[in-house]
């Protein structure tokens, strides 16, 4: 008997994100490395160290794996710190590094997906004030133009930066990633510069290559308030709405920042982005807690029935990822999901979360809305920031030790969704059969 298929447009992305940092090995030449070498500030003590060795050539077999697996895109970050790593050297030698690999994607039939900064800044630039210093703005912009030409024949999507808002917030507010900071004040300035740097990119991307589609990538947290009855509860989720999720998508449609109800004109962001990236991965409740002052009086948590992946970090809340895309879709631009995943060194969870996020993802492209692909995070294991190894969200996992990778189911269940442009009820029912009645009512 024929079985029900949610079927995927034609040419739509299937594939999966990485970042330089966490994946290229060898990186000493900016903040992170710094970060890693102090006492107390990564799990463990854990270091990238070799991370996947893509620097020293793995990218070759981990693409061969992507491809292999049904794959027909994939999403990378260029690391600014190898390509200018002094503010008057521009290191040939690392640009020819990215365009092999990116040729290489291309000769695998692999689309390109490139991201301009994806949390690591070179020590030179930190050395200078980093994001807080308002020169940031065309130092990083200088970075693009010379990236941007140098690569413009290898590919055309550009994000510009990765998750604004978590550099800002985990920097500045929260003090888990460096500069280690806990000053709101200073968050909102970053968050400034980095709206201008985003704007300036835009701009020279487009001038250098006309035919180029920029974006950023908001790491979306749909927040809803834990005791709905709570007007406390609903304020500090209202805050944690506008500051994380709302700030900087909302300057580029308006071309003003609304911080708390102070607005500051930034007119060069306004119409900056040919398509919206989401990063999606989970939902949380807010409540008011008076012991959480270092937080706002925020104090998250995550819905009691929601199945947690092993570490507690992330609860599976499909409904959210849904949530997103309706609340970006009306913005009227297309939409690429430029990253989702679940960390899960047993792959027990893996399954069921990817599932229930294409069901969710499938349900948006049946109404219409323009979703142009899927970034799965990520390809193989690789270094977690300041979780270091403690977390795995890799298809494939790796021993960082020895190198070694092995398949986790995910990849056979991932396979499968990639090469049938389609979720079906065959794959439902091998992978997840305890969502399958869910899925595929009958
Ligand atoms: O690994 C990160 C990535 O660098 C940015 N988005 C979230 C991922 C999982 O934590």
């Amino acid at each position: 008997m024929p079985r029900a298929v949610y079927q995927f447009p034609r040419g739509f992305l299937w594939g999966t994100a990485t970042a330089a940092h966490q994946v290229e090995g060898r990186n000493t030449n900016n903040n992170w490395y710094a970060w890693e070498q102090q006492e107390g500030r990564i799990r463990n003590g854990d270091r990238s160290g070799l991370a996947c060795d893509w620097w020293g050539g793995r990218w070759k077999e981990d693409l061969d794996r992507a491809v292999e697996t049904g794959q027909n895109a994939h999403r990378l970050s260029i690391e600014w710190s190898r390509i200018q790593p002094t503010p008057d050297h521009w290191d040939e030698d690392a640009l020819d590094h990215y365009r092999e690999i990116l040729q290489g994607m291309t000769d695998r039939g692999l689309t390109p997906m490139v991201t301009l900064h994806h949390f690591t800044d070179p020590l030179w630039l930190m050395e200078l004030g980093g994001w807080e210093n308002p020169d940031v703005v065309g130092l990083f912009d200088r970075f693009v133009a010379r990236s941007v030409d140098a690569l413009q024949a290898y590919a055309n999507l550009w994000v510009t930066i990765n998750e604004p808002n978590v550099y800002y917030h985990a920097g500045y507010v929260a003090g888990g990633f460096p500069p280690g900071k806990h000053n709101l004040q200073s968050a909102v300035l970053v968050a400034q510069h980095m709206i201008r740097a985003h704007a300036a990119a835009y701009h020279t991307i487009h001038k250098i290559q006309p035919t180029a589609r920029v974006g950023f990538a908001l790491h979306y947290r749909r927040f809803l308030a834990r005791r709905t009855w709570s007007p406390l509860d609903r304020a500090v989720r209202w805050m944690a709405d506008a500051f994380m999720n709302r700030m900087f998508l909302d300057t580029l449609l308006t071309g003003r920042m609304n911080v708390f109800g102070r607005f500051t004109r930034i007119l060069e962001a306004r119409n900056t982005q040919d398509f919206i990236g989401l990063n999606y991965y989970t939902t949380s409740l807010t409540a008011f807690d008076l012991r959480a002052a270092g937080n706002a009086f925020l104090r998250e948590s995550y819905p009691r029935e929601a199945l947690l992946s092993e570490t507690g970090f992330l609860a599976n809340v499909p409904e959210g990822f849904f949530h997103a895309l309706n609340w970006l879709r009306k913005i009227g631009k297309p939409i690429v999901v430029t990253e989702n995943g679940v960390e899960d060194p047993s792959d027990r969870m893996r399954p069921q979360y990817l599932v229930e996020h294409i069901h969710q993802l499938w349900r948006a492209v049946n109404a219409a809305w323009q979703i142009k692909g899927y970034f799965h995070w990520s390809l193989v294991d690789n270094f977690e920031w300041e979780r270091g190894w403690s977390q795995r969200f890799g298809l494939w996992g790796l021993d960082p030790a020895t190198q070694k990778r092995f398949r986790r189911t995910s990849v056979d269940l991932y396979a499968a969704i990639c090469h049938e442009n389609a979720l079906s009820w065959d794959t439902v029912h091998q992978y997840a059969p305890q969502v399958l009645s869910r899925l595929f009512p009958e």
